[in-house]
């Protein structure tokens, strides 16, 4: 595979409303952003992924944008921008952008003038239908609960939204709607910045006639998917796109793509199409059985190996594959995949080394690289998310549903959960602010934090300091082979990676026992050397045959 920066790069992802507040409103900001930039360049990551930043209602948290060329005044000035983007490149870190470019915000200039009548020549920069017999123009379900469509009065029309209400939809089959996107996009570049996360970017192309969903339980509303995910034109958007705008920088692009498999993921990353870089696939976030996201079921190791090993299998040679256990819409990865309790800072550096040592570009979210866990708010009150409270109204105010059950739920899968302030010491709300923080901190920051994760040199933070500058020495991490082994172990995930005649074994422990781990026989080698582990172990110990502790985690060179 062709050497590319991107592919060899770790990237951090900043949900800059959580990160740090420099004033004390309770809402991180850029300028604590800036402040915390060598803590960022002692992390060793070469790009920051950047959640929105630009003008919103906050009806999503900047995922519902106003205006596409201002920042947000809660987060900064441009000014602020400009000084945080050069002093990330003094720091040699590169800074990715969120593009939110399947919706804008409904209080967005362009959709003000649509919707004030038919005959406005912005009418047709968003996805508007007549009624179907008094009802809606279609059954399709919102991703945040109930119709996608919302009826406006002035024009006695729909407008689709597949998001929020505050969220209409872009038309991209409009032609001035993508070169008004492809100039917005320039303007970010010329200013200096490396690339864009593209939000659910594989939904850009609805279905020319938005047909009904199939319905079969009869709900009031059913999952459209089909007809607008990885829709007909999606691909001559991206071509364009690409042609115009993202061919003339050395820039990288990951899509959001959920509802991909492998083979819609080559049609995006494919070395040869010009699209895009990476894509983030949900498989492995979306484990959890028939009833979906909102359900306790728990996931299986088997599963887990089977969807990893796919991708890794499928994309290789072909495309890249990004590498994610968490972000800012999912549990945090040591509480739904490792333990946070007893083994938190053994499963988190296991879950990493199982991650890290993937071919893939990884993404660590903040706070993972110190552990932080998911939060219990007791209330539903506490909770911040739009999500979660359309599902409560939805099923708790509106469907009767047990409260007690729901929260319980929505403990285990909110959103929220990643949301919470980044715990930077053991000070009043963890140091994250000096006023009231938006939303509640998690009471274990008294314990898990970053001040602490500095001066501890066993601590998760350190491990992940060690693999991030690992990948930097080996390129075995980056463009090796990977093969799976061990295939049906119930409790270890073990693989390799080869490039030329090296060969690193990669064994992790997924859960709280003692299994044995026995090399295949056809693994043969002379010597050996420990790249990496998360316990002390014992030098006379041999990679061909050992006793693992709870969520232990070992990498070996093999010598042949
Ligand atoms: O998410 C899109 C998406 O489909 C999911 O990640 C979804 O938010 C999640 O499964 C709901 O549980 C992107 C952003 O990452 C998310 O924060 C935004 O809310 C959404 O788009 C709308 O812009
Ligand atoms: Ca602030």
């Amino acid at each position: 595979m062709e050497r590319v920066w991107w592919k060899e790069a770790v990237v951090y992802q900043i949900y800059p409303r959580s990160f740090m507040d420099s004033n004390g409103d309770g809402i991180g900001d850029l300028r604590g952003i800036i402040s915390r930039l060598d803590y960022l360049k002692e992390l060793g990551v070469s790009v920051v992924w950047l959640s929105p930043v630009y003008e919103s209602p906050n009806d999503d948290n900047g995922y519902d944008i106003s205006n596409y060329r201002e920042i947000m005044s809660e987060f900064g000035t441009m000014q602020d921008f400009n000084e945080m983007l050069d002093a990330m490149h003094e720091r040699g870190i590169k800074l990715v952008m969120d593009l939110v470019a399947n919706h804008t915000s409904d209080e967005h200039p362009w959709f003000i003038e649509s919707r004030s009548s038919k005959e406005n020549p912005y009418r047709d920069y968003y996805i508007w239908r007549e009624g179907k017999d008094g009802h809606e123009p279609n059954n399709w379900l919102s991703f945040f609960s109930g119709s996608v469509w919302n009826y406006d009065e002035r024009t006695k029309e729909y407008y689709l939204h597949l998001f929020t209400q505050k969220q209409p939809d872009l038309n991209w089959g409009n032609p001035r709607v993508r070169n008004e996107i492809y100039d917005m996009m320039t303007f970010w570049l010329d200013k200096g910045i490396d690339g864009f996360r593209m939000d659910v970017i594989n939904a850009i192309s609805k279905v020319e006639d938005l047909p009904d969903a199939p319905n079969p339980t009869n709900k009031r509303y059913a999952w459209g998917g089909q007809y607008f995910l990885n829709g007909p034109n999606v691909h001559n958007y991206l071509r364009e796109m690409n042609d115009r705008v993202l061919s003339k920088y050395d820039m990288m692009t990951v899509g959001e793509t959920g509802g991909v498999s492998t083979e819609d993921a080559l049609l995006y990353v494919g070395e040869e199409r010009r699209e895009l870089s990476m894509v983030f696939q949900f498989e492995h976030v979306e484990m959890s059985g028939p009833a979906g996201k909102w359900s306790l079921e728990p996931w299986e190791l088997a599963d887990l190996k089977q969807i990893m090993s796919r991708w890794q299998n499928d994309l290789y040679g072909k495309g890249w594959n990004s590498l994610y256990l968490n972000n800012h819409d999912q549990p945090r990865a040591v509480s739904r995949f490792g333990s946070d309790q007893e083994y938190r800072v053994q499963s988190a550096k296991m879950l990493a080394t199982f991650l890290h040592m993937q071919q893939g570009t990884p993404y660590i979210y903040q706070g993972e690289e110190i552990g932080m866990t998911n939060v219990k708010f007791d209330r539903i009150e506490d909770y911040r998310d739009v999500e979660i409270h359309n599902l409560w109204k939805d099923r708790v105010i509106a469907g009767g549903e047990d409260p007690d059950a729901l929260l319980h739920i929505i403990q285990a899968k909110g959103r929220d959960n990643a949301r919470t302030p980044m715990q930077w010491d053991a000070h009043p709300n963890a140091g994250f602010t000096t006023g009231v923080p938006w939303i509640n901190v998690n009471p274990n920051y008294v314990t898990v934090n970053v001040e602490e994760s500095l001066h501890d040199s066993n601590s998760v933070f350190h491990y992940y300091q060690k693999l991030i500058a690992l990948r930097r020495e080996h390129l075995i991490m980056v463009y090796g082979k990977y093969d799976l082994i061990l295939d049906d172990h119930s409790e270890i995930y073990a693989y390799t990676r080869t490039l030329g005649d090296e060969v690193w074994l990669v064994v992790n422990n997924f859960y709280g026992e003692h299994p044995t781990f026995d090399l295949p026989k056809e693994l043969v080698y002379s010597t050996f050397d420990l790249i990496i582990a998360n316990y002390d172990v014992d030098p006379s110990e041999t990679p061909a045959h050992f006793t693992l502790r709870p969520y232990e985690s070992r990498v070996y060179r093999l010598h042949s």
